[in-house]
């Protein structure tokens, strides 16, 4: 084994594009950074190009690695989630010795998050669970990261992290989420409501495109303009910049050369996923996943268009609506900021419910916080997010904080016209309406449930209760359809 004079106060395992980033980011910013992976030459090829950025000690063995860590010992784990991070989980337990901590920085399921602290904790090891949101380029430069894990490591780890992350006010986008799994949990949610942003960004474009009759060209510049309001964001940002582009080869917009087939990978889909477990309506979420599934389902949607399934009666653009354009792309902006709104209420829901089921007690306000800078959503809206659980943590949704309630009252006229004219245009705006059926859903005085309810009884005899006596009631059906107290 290599004998190390000097000892990295931090180790990343796994070099591909976030390992090796963020690995650069830790000696960028003083810190003796031991790097190992699998294949050498992408240790190698990383110390060899970036050595004039800090101080590398390359290993290339799980047990050499090890040795040139100081003590408790810090190793990040950059790789993909599921097999290959248990692998790499097993080796460093195998070589590190009792107190040294091991953090997955990747995409890991939560509950794996949950098993694994669990399993190497009966090793005498810590285990921590690290959300890492902002791509290569947050891992490089200063990623939003959700610890969760015991919090006596967090004591150990924080001042490391803390010097990595983004920094948006003099404070670090990093604290400790709560034990165990809340951090790859809180990630998970996050990367839904990336979705949903994601997705209400597209749906405006569609708008924009396909009912106002923009070019790509003019629907950057209106995203240039939205990204100075309540909508400016590292994603309103970006897709001005998408949609500017011109595929030099051809002189065409970039956008309607790229394959309209988007991918779920894991995160979102379990975001979903888990909203239903839990109980949540994340119905935005869902929608913004269930969009991109339906974008792939490649066989179906060309048959569908081979077929001409019937569009009934539809406009060619807002013009044949007597729809002036300015007030339409205002309009859109609306719609786009209460749909944000909705998924974000949304998100912060499912958060609560996983906090409350697993007894992390995660705080609502850190995350708006850490969530300003680094990651994908990052906004100036979260600003108001932090306020609003500044002034009530207990707010019951984010939607009913007052602030917001304000801002519902200007969107929610716009909001319902989009939708109109969505319908009339014949244009999918999945987000859009389902944020709005939800909506409605929340204010609505009587929702059709009594009529489940009552359908249930018939069918199944599940009883019901009733709005004006206490009790547990049924209706014999099939006879005198008498009612009767059970
Ligand atoms: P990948 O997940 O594509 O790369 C895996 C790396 O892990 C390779 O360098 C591979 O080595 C190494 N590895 C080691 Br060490 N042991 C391995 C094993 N037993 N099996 C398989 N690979 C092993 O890297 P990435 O795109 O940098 O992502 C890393 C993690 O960060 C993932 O969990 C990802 O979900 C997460 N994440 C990614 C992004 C993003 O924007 N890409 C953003 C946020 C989070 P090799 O060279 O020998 O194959």
């Amino acid at each position: 084994m290599t004998e190390h004079k000097d000892l990295a106060s931090i180790g990343v395992v796994g070099l591909a594009v976030m390992g090796s980033n963020l690995a650069r980011n830790f000696a960028r910013n003083g810190q003796t950074v031991a790097v190992y992976n699998r294949s050498p030459e992408k240790t190698r090829a990383l110390v060899e190009e970036f050595c004039s950025e800090g101080n590398f000690i390359p290993s290339e063995s799980v047990e050499d690695f090890v040795a040139s860590l100081e003590r408790p010992r810090k190793a990040i784990i950059m790789v993909q989630a599921g097999t290959a991070t248990d692998a790499v989980i097993d080796q460093l337990c195998d070589a590190m010795d009792d107190g040294d901590i091991i953090i997955d920085g990747g995409n890991a399921l939560y509950t794996d998050t949950i098993r694994r602290e669990r399993e190497v904790a009966a090793r005498g090891k810590h285990f921590v669970g690290a959300g890492i949101s902002g791509g290569e380029e947050g891992a490089l430069n200063g990623p939003s990261i959700m610890p969760g894990g015991p919090a006596e490591s967090w004591e150990t780890l924080g001042p490391i992290l803390e010097s990595v992350a983004a920094v948006v006010d003099g404070t670090p986008c990093v604290t400790h989420i709560g034990p165990n799994g809340a951090g790859h949990f809180v990630k998970m949610v996050h990367n839904g409501i990336e979705y949903a942003d994601m997705q209400v960004i597209g749906e405006a474009y569609q708008l924009l495109r396909y009912g106002a009759g923009m070019t790509p060209k003019e629907i950057s510049e209106v995203f240039t303009e939205w990204n100075s309001g309540d909508l400016d964001s590292y994603l309103i940002d970006i897709t001005a910049e998408v949609l500017a582009l011109e595929d030099a080869e051809s002189g065409k917009p970039l956008i309607d050369l790229i394959v309209d087939e988007a991918g779920q990978k894991g995160t979102g889909r379990w975001t979903a996923i888990e909203g239903l477990q839990l109980g949540v309506p994340i119905t935005a979420i869902a929608e913004s996943v269930f969009a991109r599934v339906l974008s792939s389902a490649t066989a179906q949607r060309q048959a569908a268009q081979e077929e001409q399934l019937p569009s009934g009666e539809v406009a060619a653009g807002i013009s044949q609506l007597g729809i002036d354009k300015k007030a339409f792309v205002e309009d859109v902006r609306r719609a786009l900021y209460a749909a944000k709104l909705i998924a974000y209420s949304q998100g912060f829901d499912e958060i609560k419910a996983g906090s409350d089921e697993h007894n992390w007690d995660v705080d609502p306000r850190d995350l708006a916080t850490i969530w300003r800078g680094g990651c994908i959503i990052r906004a100036k809206f979260l600003n108001r997010i932090r306020d609003a659980y500044d002034t009530n943590p207990a707010l019951p949704a984010l939607i009913l904080d007052p602030y917001f309630k304000n801002e519902l009252a200007e969107l929610i006229d716009p909001w319902r016209r989009v939708i109109v004219s969505a319908t009339q245009l014949g244009l999918p705006v999945p987000v859009f309406a389902s944020a709005l059926a939800y909506y409605d859903g929340l204010r609505a005085e009587r929702l059709p449930a009594a009529l489940i309810q009552g359908q249930r009884d018939y069918f199944g005899a599940h009883t019901f209760k009733r709005v004006d006596k206490p009790g547990t009631f049924h209706v014999e059906w099939s006879g005198a359809r008498t009612i009767s107290s059970l």
